[in-house]
């Protein structure tokens, strides 16, 4: 392991940590004994020692909580399924890509393909004896899982930008190099899923250089995001890079910003989410570097021993900004040069529709509601997509915003994809007001273990019911963003929201209000475990009183702030105050 030994949590004997350390330290670099438990037929499951492991892999263990149940009743166990997460840097595949991508959904999932808050794909409902030809068929399309999830940077998110198309490029390209510059460097991945051959001295060969053999704390996330457009929620980032045109629109560098974060515990006031602070400026050839000495940082000091606090935010509210700043340029062996002023954030959401990128060719933004690919009577957007990618040539692009857009379009083709839209439906700016596109819930049930409530699969009528009060007041034409999220994990990023809900049991929710509508600004708690009918009760007054009392400009988040009902968060510590 590179860099100086500290006197963290890192140097400490391991039975002083989390039991999960113990497990990361003898799992012979993540292999544990996950290929013994692929091979064991006599259950669909994993042993939980090796699930914590195959997350490292991108793979989850989850059982269909439908039928939980039923299945008890009948004494069976559990549906076993598993989730995959594909990597796949700033969201951008090849139509090709998508293509094998819709086949394995097909073949070896539940049909659907979930794009996520952090722009990739995720398979549901696989079963353990097809984990391995889904993982083979994303690997003969250049696909992989690694680090997708597990302690370890996962997903490396950045805007997708349509209309900044140089700028995107030179952002994804570094997403690229930042996101395989830390990825584990042990062959468990290639061993298990591929069928490669375990070399004699693999202990030695798995040396991971950045990790060490207990890898980080917790999970750890880095964005990329090009103002004016925040689409990837940057100050939710553990690391955030916020790029900084020169005066020809080149890329100058990036503001960065440490110590980001959303999940919290309802009644567990240490636990908070929390929007990362700037701290200086790095130049495009850095951001590698910043990446690896941040992240180094925090394996150094994060807290192993407990696991609620082991996130990046709460190393630096412990430790100091100040002294996180100052050890951060020891490591990089110069100092961030101070901020540089930019151009402003304007919103966070997603540009929907045709837009014209910088060198002529087209972007179109499709609204894909909570990110769930599926056909649907009436709205086969599956078909539609596979179809589109056999005239389309080119690239998807996910967006944090859980949709997709069709990129780089060259005008010739522009009509072709225009009819096949029509042709299925799926002009979202005619179909959708603005409130639903600005909408977003994480998966929550059947298949999160940790959901207490519904959030994919009721949103969309809760959504039906604001619209109808929105139309009232009449402000149907009026953009709010709203996020769902069935716990207080929050992957939904509900507490940035202007209006949050997040899940506390059965059809009730936590409501938040008064986040940014550019991802600045926590939003503050305003209902606390209440159902559909007083949430309505509630939120329908005071959107009648925004219509009319609004300021030229003024958003929903900054009008309930000002109308006094709710006090602006000013910081992560204040959220719980
Ligand atoms: Fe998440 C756990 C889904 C983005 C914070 N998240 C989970 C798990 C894996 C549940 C579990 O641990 O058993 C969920 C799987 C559900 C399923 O059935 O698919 C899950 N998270 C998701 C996704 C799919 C939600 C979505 O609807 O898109 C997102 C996948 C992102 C990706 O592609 O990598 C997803 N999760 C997020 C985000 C948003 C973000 O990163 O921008 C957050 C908040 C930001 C943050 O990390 O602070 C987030 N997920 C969590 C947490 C709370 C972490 C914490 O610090 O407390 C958990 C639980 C945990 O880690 O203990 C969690
Ligand atoms: Fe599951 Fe909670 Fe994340 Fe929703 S917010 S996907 S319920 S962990």
């Amino acid at each position: 392991m590179s860099d100086t030994q500290s006197h963290g949590d890192i140097s400490r004997p391991l039975d002083e940590l989390h039991p999960n350390e113990r497990g990361k330290a003898d799992s012979h670099y993540l292999r544990g004994t996950i290929a013994e438990g692929l091979a064991a037929p006599i259950t669909g499951a994993i042993s939980e020692e090796d699930n914590k492991l195959t997350k490292f892999h991108g793979i989850y263990m989850q059982d269909d909580r439908d039928l939980r149940d039923e299945r008890r009743r009948q004494k069976l166990e559990p549906a076993y399924q598993f989730m995959i997460r594909v990597r796949l840097p700033a969201g951008v595949c090849t139509t090709d890509q998508w293509l094998r991508l819709d086949e394995l959904a097909r073949t070896y999932a539940n049909r659907t393909l979930r794009i996520t808050t952090r722009q990739t794909f995720q398979f549901h409902g696989v079963l353990k004896g097809n984990l391995k030809p889904t993982i083979q068929g994303l690997h003969r399309t250049l696909l992989d899982t690694l680090a997708a999830c597990g302690d370890d940077n996962r997903g490396v998110v950045a805007s997708a930008n349509p209309h900044q198309s140089a700028l995107h490029s030179q952002m994804h390209d570094l997403a690229r190099r930042v996101s395989a510059h830390l990825l584990p460097r042990t062959r468990a991945y290639h061993e298990i899923w591929l069928d490669e051959q375990q070399v004699a001295s693999s202990e030695a060969a798995d040396e991971e250089p950045i990790y060490g053999r207990t890898y980080l704390p917790r999970k750890f996330k880095i964005g990329f995001a090009a103002p004016p457009t925040n689409d990837i929620d940057v100050y939710s980032q553990d690391l955030g890079f916020i790029a900084i045109a020169d005066d020809a629109g080149e890329l100058a560098g990036f503001n960065v910003c440490v110590g980001g974060g959303m999940g919290r515990t309802d009644n567990e006031p240490k636990t908070y989410p929390r929007l990362a602070d700037v701290i200086g400026f790095c130049q495009p050839e850095q951001v590698v570097d910043v990446a690896e000495k941040v992240v180094t940082l925090q394996r150094d000091y994060g807290n192993r021993v407990d696991r609620s606090q082991a996130r990046m935010k709460y190393t630096i509210d412990r430790l100091g900004l100040d002294w996180f700043k100052d050890e951060l340029e020891r490591r990089l062996g110069h100092t961030l040069e101070p901020a540089h002023d930019g151009e402003a954030f304007t919103h966070n959401g997603d540009r929907y529709g045709w837009v014209q990128g910088v060198g002529g060719h087209w972007h179109y933004t499709l609204f894909i509601e909570n990110g769930r690919v599926r056909d649907r009577d009436g709205l086969p957007l599956m078909t539609a997509l596979r179809e589109l990618a056999r005239v389309h040539r080119g690239e998807y692009r996910l967006t944090c915003n859980q949709n997709l857009i069709i990129a780089n379009v060259p005008e010739k083709e522009r009509a072709a994809v225009d009819a096949l839209l029509k042709a299925h439906g799926l002009h979202n700016t005619t179909r959708h007001t603005p409130l639903r596109l600005h909408s977003m819930a994480c998966v929550a049930l059947p298949t999160c273990g940790l959901a207490m409530a519904e959030s994919e699969r009721y949103l969309p009528s809760l959504v039906s019911k604001l619209e109808a009060v929105m139309a009232d007041a009449g402000l149907a034409d009026n953009a709010i963003t709203i996020r769902m999220s069935g716990c207080p994990n929050g992957c939904s990023r509900p507490y940035i929201a202007e209006i949050g809900f997040t899940g506390r049991g059965p059809g009730k929710y936590n409501v938040y209000l008064g986040g940014g509508f550019h991802g600045q600004r926590l939003n503050r708690l305003f209902l606390n475990n209440v159902g559909e009918t007083e949430i309505l009760e509630a939120l329908e007054p005071i959107l009648h009183q925004y219509a009319r009392e609004r300021r030229q400009g003024e958003s929903f988040g900054d009008f309930v702030i000002r109308a006094g009902h709710v006090t602006a968060v000013t910081s992560g510590k204040d959220f719980n105050a």
